[in-house]
């Protein structure tokens, strides 16, 4: 059985580092990933560590998961406030999902405040910054390993 985890990153997460640390952080996405990388090592997981500006290709990642994955972690950034096709796409994958933000998107704009993927996820964290992934690959190693006893 698969236990490798898809990290899915939606659009503008390659910005992480460059632009509005004041809201997203000073670290890159490319730090996000080697945390989760060590993260994934002790809790015995693989990762496949992804990131698309193109709402297509983040629907063909998570179809291609079906039956390959043991779960998906998503910040599905701006497209978790828009992506009826992402929710589509997540509702069809039969994977645990855990949805990540960085910030506190209840803090933020109104139109932040609803999530088209939320219905869908096993649960959700937002506005614990990059540490968020971290809690993401915890909860989604609790999940299998209780639907595998
Ligand atoms: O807080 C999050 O993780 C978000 O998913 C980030 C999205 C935003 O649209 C969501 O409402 C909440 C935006 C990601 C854009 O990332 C940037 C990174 C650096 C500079 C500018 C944008």
């Amino acid at each position: 059985m698969s236990s490798t985890i898809l990290v899915l990153n939606g659009p503008n997460l390659n910005m992480l580092g460059v632009r509005q640390p004041e809201i997203y952080g000073s670290e890159t996405l490319a730090d996000i990933e080697s945390a989760c990388r060590v993260k994934a090592g002790e809790l015995d997981l693989a990762i496949d560590f992804r990131q698309s500006n193109h709402e297509g290709e983040l629907v063909s990642w998570i179809q291609e998961a079906r039956g390959k994955m043991a779960g998906i972690a998503i910040n599905a950034a701006a497209y978790t406030h828009t992506s009826v096709a992402l929710l589509d796409a997540l509702s069809l994958v039969e994977l645990p999902i855990i949805e990540i933000h960085l910030s506190n998107v209840y803090a933020r704009d109104s139109f932040r405040h609803h999530s088209y993927i939320s219905p869908v996820a096993n649960g959700v964290i937002c506005g614990l910054g990059s540490h968020g992934y971290l809690l993401a690959l915890d909860a989604l190693k609790r999940i299998i390993d209780s639907s595998a006893e």
